[in-house]
């Protein structure tokens, strides 16, 4: 019975987004940022894989820049496969299922190394499995990069700086009790934040190397202190309605050509940081290389006790985590 009401369901919800099941070769993509962003990078070297592989079985059109929607917009549209596919932060994955959490727990990762051995190892897996409880189908992870905090009121090198700073957040409650924990007042807002930042509205806001590049942070942010406080990962979801009705030939296919473009996509943004970094020193920002770590993990140290990571399959996965990167 649970098959039958399932089966409808997907047969329903394709007809609605216009996509009969079996001749479905368009894959339609989202992703909240510009091209030239680290999401954009991999989604477009995926379409290029996938399109060449399939010898034209399949065309993946990409949606980008807000095009259909913010990433909580794009998860929800997944989740109906009325878009099949999406590249997006973790960070607002948080809502859909909290497991993600985990990843984005402060100072987890070391370095990228580490970051890339686990999230490709048996505890990435189980976070990419447990989605399916939300309906996507975790096929890897591609990465933002670890993101550094930005200011437009004052230096920041230790925690105590960041007082009463009013930090942009992603839709995400993890990220709302890191900032609120180091003593920031922080504000969650959808991307992007150009506009928040230019006004006023926001004091700040933290992000990798790339974005305060590719959209011009440097030109309305004075302060960038190299906090390296979360590393950011993207998971490359697909809608598990959708992936149902495919091929397991086809489900290989489009899975690999994503792990390779996720691989692509770490290499590509972890090879300019060096020159990103210098340009934005060049274009007039102040930065803070060496803050005082110490004290930003001693007022984030309470975290893993927050009600945030108290869900049983959470809480068991952050502490195999913990065991695994400290
Ligand atoms: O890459 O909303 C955010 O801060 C994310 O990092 C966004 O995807 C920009």
């Amino acid at each position: 019975m649970k098959k039958i009401i399932f089966s409808l369901l997907v047969l329903l919800f394709s007809c609605m987004a216009g996509t009969p099941v079996l001749a479905a070769r368009v894959i339609k993509l989202g992703v909240v940022t510009k091209p030239g962003s680290a999401q954009n990078i991999v989604a477009e070297k995926f379409k290029e894989l996938l399109e060449s592989r399939s010898g034209g079985r399949y065309t993946v059109q990409i949606f980008h820049s807000k095009s259909i929607g913010n990433e909580t917009e794009i998860l929800q549209q997944i989740q109906m496969n009325t878009i099949q596919m999406g590249v997006v932060t973790v960070g607002p994955f948080d809502t859909f299922d909290p497991i993600v959490r985990v990843i984005n727990y402060p100072f987890l990762f070391r370095d990228n190394a580490q970051a890339d051995e686990i999230l490709d190892g048996p505890l990435g897996r189980i976070i990419l499995d447990d989605l399916e409880s939300v309906g996507f189908k975790g096929l890897c992870f591609s990465e933002n990069g670890f993101r550094n905090l930005t200011n437009n009121k004052r230096p920041v090198r230790t925690a105590d700086d960041v007082r009463g700073l009013k930090i942009r957040v992603m839709a995400s409650p993890l990220h709302k009790a890191i900032w609120q924990a180091l003593g920031a007042n922080p504000t969650p807002m959808p991307w992007p934040i150009y506009t928040e930042l230019e006004q006023g509205v926001i004091d700040g806001q933290e992000n990798p190397l790339w974005v305060m590049v590719v959209y011009k942070f440097y030109e309305i942010q004075k302060y960038m202190t190299l906090t390296r406080h979360v590393y950011s990962a993207h998971i490359d979801v697909a809608s598990l309605m959708w992936w149902n009705t495919l091929s397991p030939d086809d489900q290989a296919m489009i899975q690999e050509a994503m792990r390779e473009a996720a691989r692509f996509g770490r290499r590509d943004n972890r090879a300019r940081n060096a020159a990103r970094l210098a340009l934005l020193k060049e274009k007039g920002m102040i930065v803070e290389e060496h803050p005082d770590l110490a004290s930003f993990r001693a007022k984030v140290a309470g975290l893993k006790e927050m009600k945030l990571y108290r869900e049983p399959k959470v809480h068991s996965l952050l502490l195999k985590m913990l065991e695994a990167t400290q």
